[in-house]
């Protein structure tokens, strides 16, 4: 859509109309090009640039970036608008990201309404600014609160943009009325001091001290992702430099990143999440109340997710005293984010209002949805859903919680199967973004749509799921950890397999993941598995340990002794039971390398991943990047397991190949990825991309 360009009393209205979110693309860049040499003209005084709809800008279309760039290119328009001998305004409503702020900060004025976000989220991109932002934008604010937006990528709001001194005004009247005054006001004024390439920076030694240890703790955060730390360094970079040296060496570095594979695997999995949140078909229904049944952790994190989206929920335990251990639990949490500085008192006391507790389950007849997240049995869902379906409106959703039992079997006890999903949330619910949407092979497509749409509503990021052991994220994750148990017995040691994964990436080894959730969990889980569902010699380790009472943190050790919750070392127990396995299993130790300890865990996610693909139980790769990012730990900036092994291309397959080739054979149920028939990302390219 081209720039529409008005005159209102000798202002020229530049107004950006590229739906939904103002993103430029290349006709946007000329348009607002044409649009300043308009504004040279005689008759205009000063200009307006301003967003159509809800957005001002939000930033370069990231779509062009899988294609080679195109002029005019950004650093140009930004350039134009600084240089344009009129003033120019930026009447900023909603959005006002990435290169959105960098025309923004080109402009002599900065006026925005009260919705606003402003923010350079490029390094969530796998980028940095590249239009003049990290060069303008510590020549208007604090160098060191620059350096964190560029490197977080968080945007701030208006009231936090005036303070900070990032923008001249929040409107007080109509955003377009007061963006016309402001700009005949400052009409007649000269232009000096405005243009930011124009000033320097203020800096000193303690800044620069400072901004060394912002970027050796980012680095350190970053887990392997580039962009961050070279946002850093660009920062600093104009604290030491002209500006046309500062934004010279910017262009090179943001044109290094976006042809990086890092930036490929973020632009992919920012799209993924996107595409895994679009519905299936079906009309979405109103929800406005919501039950949920049992406050222990997970029950207690779900309550405090819906009320903080602003739902009232009603949350029910059998009994006063266990309903009163769950509503401290909810004000404890609520308290400590409030102590942490996460949020206001006055915001926890609002969100906290909106939970009220019940033991009766008739406080949930005009529920719309009820989830249920009680205990893990089959006895107590089906209990649980024969109440449930006697006392809930026809209409109402009733959800399970459940990581793996049958969402079929528990529809199959009410009279609405139709009518019940799965709503697979992670711990601590209330934080984790992913939620695993569960359609049982009666669960009705309006009931699915209503979910999705509840779950964006929380500010989820839902993946549908059909139903299997483990649905899609569980069930990789049971072929990463199987590689992990067998790679001990193969050689590798607990810690070696753990850093090699965290070296990678991973948020945490699966060790100590094990210890942390605690080992006899997954030892529970195995031991109610169809027999032959797994093989004993991966998890060998894991159950001898349970029979020997260490189960984890909870009980001081796992695979790693633990002091004050904090680790001591390596458990001196695993040896000697990774001695007596190999012995059961005939196992020669050798030396593993890091590279096969990742591919093998890795891949195997993703070839797994692929097989739930091929059945169905997930509609797309992407879907299944995004449940490994957003509820694994997997690293964001590698795009997800079956984004990664695609990465690798024939290296990566011919690698699970070879896998397949040791003692204990393969995992995944076909020779390769490529066996499974299912439609991988072309080579090397994120779904985006090859649109
Ligand atoms: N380019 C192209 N499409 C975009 C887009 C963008 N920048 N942002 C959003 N979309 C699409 C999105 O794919 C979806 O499409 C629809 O808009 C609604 O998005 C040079 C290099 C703005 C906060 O990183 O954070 O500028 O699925 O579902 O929840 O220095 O979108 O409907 O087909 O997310 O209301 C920097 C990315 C780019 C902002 C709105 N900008 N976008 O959230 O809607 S790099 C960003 C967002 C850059 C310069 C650099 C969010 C949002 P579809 P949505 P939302």
């Amino acid at each position: 859509m081209p720039i529409h360009q008005e005159i209102v009393g000798r202002i020229l209205l530049l107004r950006v109309d590229n739906p939904p979110v103002n993103a430029l693309s290349r006709v946007e860049r000329r348009g607002l090009i044409d649009g300043i040499v308009r504004g040279a003209d005689e008759d205009i005084d000063a200009v307006v640039i301003i967003g159509t709809g809800a957005s001002f800008i939000a930033g370069a279309d990231i779509r062009e970036f899988g294609q080679p760039p195109e002029p005019p290119h950004l650093p140009e328009v930004v350039e134009a608008i600084e240089a344009s001998t009129k003033p120019v305004v930026a009447a900023i409503a909603g959005q006002a990201l990435g290169g959105g702020l960098e025309v923004a900060l080109a402009c002599h004025y900065r006026l925005a309404s009260a919705d606003a976000r402003l923010g350079l989220p490029e390094t969530t991109l796998g980028l940095i600014p590249g239009a003049g932002g990290t060069q303008r934008l510590p020549r208007l604010v604090d160098p060191l609160v620059a350096a964190d937006m560029v490197a977080t990528g968080k945007p701030r709001n208006a009231t936090s943009a005036l303070q900070i001194g990032l923008i001249d005004w929040i409107a007080e009247r109509p955003l377009e009325i007061e963006a016309v005054e402001r700009a005949r006001d400052v009409a007649r004024q000269s232009l000096d001091g405005r243009r930011l390439s124009e000033g320097n920076v203020a800096t000193s030694t303690a800044t620069i001290e400072a901004l060394a240890h912002l970027k050796a703790d980012t680095v350190r955060k970053s887990r392997g992702a580039l962009a961050p730390g070279i946002a850093i360094d660009l920062i600093r970079l104009a604290l030491q430099s002209p500006y046309d040296a500062g934004v010279a060496e910017e262009r090179a570095r943001f044109l290094e990143l976006r042809s990086s594979p890092q930036a490929a695997a973020l632009r992919h999995i920012f799209f993924a999440e996107r595409e895994a949140a679009k519905g299936q078909g079906g009309a979405a229904r109103s929800v406005a109340r919501v039950g949920v049944i049992g406050a222990g952790t997970m029950g207690a994190g779900i309550a405090m997710s819906v009320a903080d989206a602003g739902f009232p929920v009603t949350l029910i335990e059998q009994n006063e005293a266990a309903l009163a251990a769950g509503l401290d639990r909810i004000a404890r949490a609520y308290g400590d984010g409030v102590a942490r500085k996460r949020l206001t008192s006055e915001v926890a006391a609002e969100r906290r209002a909106n939970i009220t507790g019940a033991t009766d389950y008739e406080a949930l007849a005009q529920a719309d949805l009820i989830i249920e997240a009680a205990f893990e049995t089959m006895e107590v869902k089906d209990s649980i859903f024969r109440r449930l379906d006697a006392v809930a409106r026809p209409e109402a959703i009733l959800a399970t919680n459940t990581s793996y039992l049958d969402i079929d079997a528990i529809a199959a006890v009410t009279d609405r199967p139709g009518q019940v999903v799965g709503l697979h949330y992670f711990s601590p619910a209330n934080v984790m973004k992913l939620l695993e949407i569960v359609r049982g092979r009666k669960t009705d497509p309006a009931v699915l749509a209503t979910a999705l749409a509840f779950a964006r509503r929380t500010g989820k990021i839902p993946v549908v799921a059909g139903v299997c052991h483990g649905f899609i994220g569980n069930r990789m994750l049971r072929a990463y950890n199987r590689e992990a148990g067998l790679l001990l017995l193969e050689g590798a040691t607990p810690s070696r397999v753990d850093k090699a994964l965290t070296d990678f990436g991973m948020a945490m080894g699966p060790f100590a993941v094990a210890d942390l959730s605690g080992i006899d969990i997954g030892h529970k889980g195995r031991m109610v598995m169809e027999p032959g569902s797994y093989e004993p010699a991966a998890f060998r380790v894991h159950d001898t340990l349970v029979s020997r009472g260490f189960h984890g943190r909870k009980t001081g050790a796992g695979f790693y002794l633990y002091c004050d919750g904090k680790v001591e070392g390596d458990n001196p127990e695993v040896a000697d039971i990774v001695a007596a396995a190999r012995e059961n299993f005939g196992v020669e130790a050798r030396n593993i390398d890091t590279h096969e300890i990742v591919e093998r865990c890795i891949f195997a996610a993703a070839a797994e991943g692929l097989q739930i693909v091929k059945e169905g139980i997930a509609a797309r790769p992407g879907d299944v990047d995004v449940v490994f990012v957003n509820g694994y730990g997997f690293p964001r900036h590698r795009g997800g397991p079956i984004f990664h092994l695609n990465q690798a291309g024939d290296v990566g397959v011919a690698a699970l190949r070879g896998y397949a080739q040791g003692p204990f054979g393969r995992w995944w149920p076909s020779a390769d990825p490529h066996d499974s028939n299912v439609e991988m990302h072309p080579r090397g390219q994120s779904t985006q991309d090859a649109a």
